[in-house]
């Protein structure tokens, strides 16, 4: 790449010389971008900002919250609450849907995420990041009309309007689709701004590398057993060749590593909660990771339908997520219907 392009001149030029986002989610990449700077800085901080380590709180999963997740999520709704473009957010931290304040214009779009994923990693030094979805409020003007609740949100994948993640690893890294493809931007630290440096990213159709938590295999559906199976066979089994294995615990940085090089993604249902679908959460985890594996040419599925199909029933569902490399996907899919 010749001259440098920020991100604000990426989104600049999409709104203003392709016509493809208007100037009210230009906006909201923006600050989102920012947010995901100003989480990037804390993170970077870790012992020295007094940012590791339990807040003494659990979120409404249940799960116990890190004071990152906490920070982040903070970040995210300040930075965000005040610009006019959202009507309300949605976050993995929140039990219900935050409405942007009467004090501030309201816009019409809708954001959700998840502010910190991989947070088991936050104290140990490994790559976490911050996944978001933006939808769009669907109906009549958001300064006039009805208030927004819940079942605004309650919009399939395949609705999203933009989707991306920023990973915090060695680099910090912001990785985008408004639906034309995925964009990667390094974080450049002295300059404070996101710089592009990959364009329409590919995702391998085939792979040689999966990603599952394997102490879990006793616990997975049969279909899923015999996928694993088969690939740990290697070159002796029925897929004729040896298979990798990585998992990061941050679905964030393993799907960055798919988007990279390929690969195959599976947190899929298991016998431990049978009542729950699968762990990750459709709405700000598994849908817009979906939508970037398949803007990257890489398939979803949870098994048995396409992630972005899903009508979702509540803010906080779960589902079982299979995501990658599309050839891989489509046996794991098969295997289910077998
Ligand atoms: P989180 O959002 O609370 O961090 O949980 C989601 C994370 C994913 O990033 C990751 O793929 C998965 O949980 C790891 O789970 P496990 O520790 O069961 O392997
Ligand atoms: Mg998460």
């Amino acid at each position: 790449m010749s001259s440098k392009i920020s991100l604000t001149r990426y989104l600049v030029e999409k709104q203003r010389v392709q016509g493809h986002i208007p100037a009210q989610l230009r906006l909201l990449l923006e600050v989102v971008a920012r947010a995901c700077k100003g989480i990037s800085h804390a993170v970077n901080k870790g012992a020295l900002g007094g940012v590791l380590g339990s807040a003494d709180s659990e979120n409404v999963q249940g799960e116990v919250q890190k004071k990152l997740d906490i920070i982040a999520n903070e970040v995210l709704i300040e930075a965000n609450e005040w610009g006019g473009h959202l009507a309300a957010m949605a976050s993995e931290e929140m039990e219900g849907i935050y409405v942007v304040p009467n004090r501030y214009p309201k816009g019409e779009y809708l954001l959700l995420f998840d502010p910190l994923d991989g947070s088991s990693n936050i104290d140990v030094n490994v790559s976490i990041g911050t996944i978001f979805s933006v939808l769009k409020k669907q109906g009549d003007d958001p300064n006039t009309i009805d208030p927004v609740n819940e079942a605004d949100f309650l919009q399939k994948g395949c609705q999203q309007v933009a989707a991306g993640y920023c990973v915090y690893g060695p680099q910090t890294t912001l990785v985008l689709t408004v639906g034309d493809g995925v964009s990667m931007f390094t974080l450049d630290r002295e300059q404070g701004s996101f710089v592009l440096t990959q364009e329409d990213v590919r995702i391998p159709e085939d792979t040689k590398e999966f990603a599952i938590n394997m102490s879990n295999m006793r616990h997975w559906d049969e279909p899923v057993q015999r996928y694993i199976n088969e690939c740990l066979q290697g070159r002796d089994g029925e897929r004729g060749k040896d298979f990798n294995m990585r998992w990061i615990a941050s679905m964030v940085a393993d799907v960055h590593r798919i988007l990279s090089r390929g690969g195959i993604f599976m947190y899929p249902w298991d016998k431990r909660e049978p009542h729950k679908p699968g762990k990750l959460r459709l709405m700000y985890e598994a849908n817009p990771m979906a939508w970037l594996v398949e803007q990257a040419g890489g398939a979803a599925s949870n098994g048995r339908e396409r992630i972005l199909d899903i009508q979702p029933k509540s803010l906080h569902e779960r589902v079982s997520v299979i995501l990658g490399s599309k050839n891989e996907v489509e046996r794991v899919t098969r295997y289910h219907q077998a």
